[in-house]
C-alpha cells in the first residue's frame, strides 16, 4: 500500500499536511491502519484512549524532566511523522525501513580542535545514554510527549572541543534518493539542513536521540541519531544525521531555503505569532480530540529564555520575520 501523491509544489505538499494533521484525517488514517491489522482491532475511536498512561520508565531517566502530561502512545509517535526524505504524506513508515543505518558514519567537524569520525555504534558506546521525557511540538499544530534515549548535545562539544570562532551548529541529514524518494523531488534543496546558535547547542535541552520508548529509534523517526529541540517547532528537530559542523555564519535550514518568511531560523514556539497559514495559539494533541492552549517556548521558557536576552525583538526570535 503506498500513499504517492502528485506534488505540484512543495507549497501544496505543505497545506496537504495540514490537512492530514486534523484529528478527522488522522482518525481515517488510523482505521485504514487498522483495517489491516497493523494497530489492534480493539482500538477505540471514541475516547481520548491513545496514551500510554503506563509507560515504565527507564531508570536511565533524568528526573529533571519528568512532565504532568501523558505519553503519546508509541504506535502513533512512530506511525504518524514526518520525513519528507520520504515523502510529504505523514504515512511514510513503512517506506523508511529501506534506510540502512549499518554501518552509519557521523562526521563531527569544522571549527574544533579535535575533528572525529566515527560509527553510530562507537559514537554511543562513547557518550551512553540517558532517558528524557519532552514535549514536541510541530508548526502545523499538533503535539506530542516522548520518551527519548540520548546524550546532551553538550557531550559532543567536549568530545571534539570548538574553537571560539565556531558561533553556530550545522546539521546534515543522509542524502540518498536510490533509497529515499522524496529526495528524487528537485524543488527542496536536498540534503535536510538545520542549524542552531552554539549557546543553544549549549543548553542542557538539546538533546541527540538514539532511541525512544526504551528502543532504538525507528527509521521513520529519525534513526539512528536525530536532534531533539523541546522548545523549538519540530522541524528544527532534524533526523537522520550523518555530519554536525561547527561553523562561524548562520546556517540556513532547508525550509528556511524554501520559504524564509515561513520557517525563520529561531523557531520558537510561541501562541502569540501565528504562522502566516496556520494559528500558533492552540495545539492538538496526537490521540486526543480536544486541543490545548500553546505555551511560550512549549513549556521551557524557564530553561531557555535568557538565551534570547538580548536578541533585537526585529530578529525575528520567534518565528516569522
Ligand atoms: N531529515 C529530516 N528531519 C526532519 C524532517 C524531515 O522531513 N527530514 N521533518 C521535521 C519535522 S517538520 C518534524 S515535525 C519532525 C517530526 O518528528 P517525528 O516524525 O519523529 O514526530 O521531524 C523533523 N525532522
Ligand atoms: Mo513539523
Amino acid at each position: 500500500m503506498v500513499f504517492l501523491k502528485k506534488k505540484k509544489s512543495w507549497c501544496i505538499s505543505e497545506n496537504e499536511v495540514t490537512d492530514e494533521c486534523s484529528f478527522h484525517n488522522r482518525r481515517k488514517f488510523l482505521k485504514t491502519l487498522s483495517y489491516l491489522s497493523i494497530l489492534p482491532v480493539t482500538l477505540s475511536f471514541s475516547k481520548d484512549v491513545l496514551s500510554s498512561q503506563n509507560y515504565n520508565y527507564s531508570s536511565k531517566i533524568n528526573k529533571k524532566y519528568v512532565l504532568d502530561r501523558e505519553i503519546t502512545d508509541e504506535k502513533l509517535a512512530t506511525t504518524y511523522t514526518n520525513f519528507y526524505e520520504f515523502g510529504s504524506s505523514k504515512n511514510i513508515w513503512r517506506r523508511a525501513s529501506k534506510l540502512k543505518i549499518d554501518p552509519w558514519d557521523i562526521t563531527i567537524n569544522g571549527l574544533v580542535d579535535k575533528p572525529i569520525k566515527l560509527d553510530i555504534k562507537k559514537l554511543k558506546k562513547l557518550l551512553g545514554y540517558e532517558e528524557r521525557i519532552y514535549r514536541f511540538r510541530c508548526v502545523e499544530a499538533w503535539s506530542m510527549t516522548v520518551p527519548w534515549l540520548g546524550f546532551p548535545f553538550e557531550k559532543i562539544i567536549n568530545l571534539v572541543q570548538p574553537t571560539k570562532d565556531a558561533k553556530f551548529v550545522k546539521f546534515e541529514t543522509f542524502y540518498d534518493p536510490n533509497v529515499a524518494p522524496g529526495q528524487k523531488q528537485n524543488w527542496y534543496p536536498w540534503p535536510y539542513e538545520e542549524g542552531i546558535t552554539i549557546d543553544e547547542a549549549k543548553n542542557d535541552l538539546t538533546f541527540l536521540a538514539t532511541g525512544m520508548y526504551g528502543k532504538d529509534l525507528p527509521n521513520q523517526n529519525g534513526a539512528p541519531l536525530r536532534l531533539v529541540l523541546p522548545w523549538k517547532y519540530g522541524f528544527k528537530s532534524i533526523k537522520s544525521i550523518v555530519g554536525i559542523r561547527f561553523v562561524k555564519n548562520r546556517p540556513i535550514g532547508l525550509w528556511e531555503k524554501l520559504a524564509p518568511k515561513e520557517y525563520g531560523f529561531w523557531a520558537n514556539v510561541n501562541p502569540d505569532v501565528s504562522h502566516p497559514r496556520w494559528s500558533q495559539e492552540f495545539e492538538k494533541i496526537l490521540g486526543y480530540s480536544h486541543v490545548r492552549k500553546t505555551e511560550i517556548f512549549n513549556g521551557y521558557e524557564e530553561q531557555v529564555s535568557y538565551l534570547y536576552k538580548n536578541i533585537h525583538k526585529n530578529d525575528n526570535v520567534m518565528l516569522f520575520k
